[in-house]
């Protein structure tokens, strides 16, 4: 999958108000500061496309990215958003809950995990969640450049091992670095695949 064209075409407060046209979405969901927008200007080589923050909380509606004019890279909300209530942050946030789960526009969507870190409770709710409801998804392990290679690979391994006790089968996995471009190409091609 080449990318030639990429160009932001809208933000939704509400499901209600995404683009209405029959092209498909893939989109990009994980807790607030995992590296969503980064991914996505990384995917598509252009900086700045998506707006990206070091203060989580930076993506609050539904962004809609129009690719080579024919797909929508989406970009959605963090959750687990640290300075909202502490009810807010343990739950999803209506808007994420509508689009991931009633968004027929969905095709695919990508679940981002920082691989810095242990599996978080919020991350593995969500998977199980979208399990539960059947939506295909993947898993992104993102800012893989922050540690060494075998020190991802065991977190990644952690990670199988702790799905693998609810999962009969795990959902595809990539590594991704937005700094150094790592995992593009496996992303690009799983897309083109996908759509
Ligand atoms: N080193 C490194 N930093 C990254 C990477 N991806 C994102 N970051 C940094 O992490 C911070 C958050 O990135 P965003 O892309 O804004 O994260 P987000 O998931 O879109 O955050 P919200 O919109 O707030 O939910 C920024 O300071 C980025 O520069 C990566 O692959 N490597
Ligand atoms: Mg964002």
């Amino acid at each position: 999958m080449l990318i030639n064209r990429a160009q932001f075409v809208c933000s939704s407060e509400k499901v209600s108000q995404v683009p209405r046209d029959a092209m498909r979405d893939i989109a990009f969901i994980g807790r607030s500061n995992v590296g969503k927008s980064s991914l996505i200007n990384m995917l598509t080589g252009v900086k700045g496309l998506a707006k990206v923050s070091a203060t989580p909380g930076k993506t609050r509606l539904i962004n809609h990215f129009l690719i080579n004019g024919s797909w929508y890279l989406v970009d959605l909300p963090g959750y687990g958003y640290a300075r909202v209530s502490k009810a807010q942050r343990s739950g999803f946030a209506q808007i994420i809950l509508d689009y991931v789960l009633r968004c027929e526009r969905m095709h695919y969507l990508f679940v981002l995990v920082d691989s810095r870190l242990e599996p978080q409770k919020i991350d593995l709710r969500f998977i199980g969640m979208l399990g539960e409801n059947g939506i295909p998804f993947g898993i992104i392990f993102t800012k893989c450049d922050k540690l060494s290679a075998a020190q991802t690979r065991r977190n990644v391994d952690t990670y199988c091992r702790i799905l693998a006790e609810q999962w009969e089968e795990l959902p595809p996995m990539f590594l991704s670095s937005s700094a150094t471009g790592a995992g593009r190409e496996e992303i690009l091609a799983y897309i083109g695949d996908c759509l």
